[in-house]
Formats: C-alpha cells, structure tokens, sequence
C-alpha cells in the first residue's frame, strides 16, 4: 500500500514501532535525532534506511515543519554513515520516496543508502 502524504501521522507505523525498540532493527548509527539500520528486503549489497526520531510522514513534512537543528542533525548522520562505511570511494545513491506516486510504503520518513554494486541509470 502507498502512502498518502497528506495523512496525518501514525505512531502505529513499522519505523514507529521500531524506533520505540518494539520491533528489533540492525543499527548502524544513532544520536539524539537519527536511526539509521538495515533494511530488511536489500535492493544491494549495502542498503540502509536513515529515519529522523521525529514524527515525519514523508520528505515534503519534513522539509517543511522539522527545525533547522533536525535537518542539519538528518544530513550530517547520512553523510557520516556513508563515509564511515567506506561508501565515499565506490559512490552510493540515496532515494527518498514521498508519497503515492513513489510508492512510499511506510509513513515515517526515510532515507534509502544504497550501494555495493553498480546501480545504473535508475531504480524502477
Ligand atoms: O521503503 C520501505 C522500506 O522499508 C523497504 O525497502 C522495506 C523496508 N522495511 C520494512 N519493514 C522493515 C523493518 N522492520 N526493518 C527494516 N526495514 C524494513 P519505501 O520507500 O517506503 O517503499
């Protein structure tokens, strides 16, 4: 099921229930503002997911209501992620679905770090 990123948000979600530790989740990263863990259907060899802590539906929320000290916090932790895993060199791509037509499924926000093989032009 898509998202509508209109909806309000629902502390129900899976990235809700596992950012409340109610639903186990490989961690690579945390702070104050940021999970960032696995993804459980890998796409690529290296395929994490960056979740603000904060209650975002989508990347439009986000951008629009975070404060300036969560997107600092959110940018910084995919970019050190990314570095520390030694994805710099090899190149990586990051993909925000947001909303229906992008076939977001879960309604939380989340980044997608994929890497560890050529990726081509595009996802589909
Ligand atoms: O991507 C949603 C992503 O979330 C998809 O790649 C699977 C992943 N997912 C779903 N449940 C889990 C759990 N429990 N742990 C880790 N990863 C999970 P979207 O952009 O919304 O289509």
């Amino acid at each position: 099921m898509s998202v509508d990123a209109t909806q309000p948000y629902d502390d129900g979600n899976i990235f809700a229930r596992l950012l409340r530790g109610e639903i186990p989740s490989r961690r690579v990263y945390e702070d104050e503002h940021v999970v960032v863990f696995h993804d459980i259907a890998p796409w690529a060899p290296t395929h994490l997911l960056a979740v603000p802590r904060g209650r975002y539906v989508s990347w439009d929320d986000f951008s629009a209501n975070a404060s300036d000290t969560e997107i600092a916090a959110f940018t910084r932790a995919i970019g050190k992620v990314a570095r520390d895993a030694g994805l710099v060199e090899t190149g990586y791509r990051l993909i925000a679905n947001a909303g229906r037509d992008s076939h977001q499924e879960v309604p939380h926000l989340h980044v997608h770090i994929m890497a560890g093989r050529p990726l081509g032009p595009m996802l589909v």
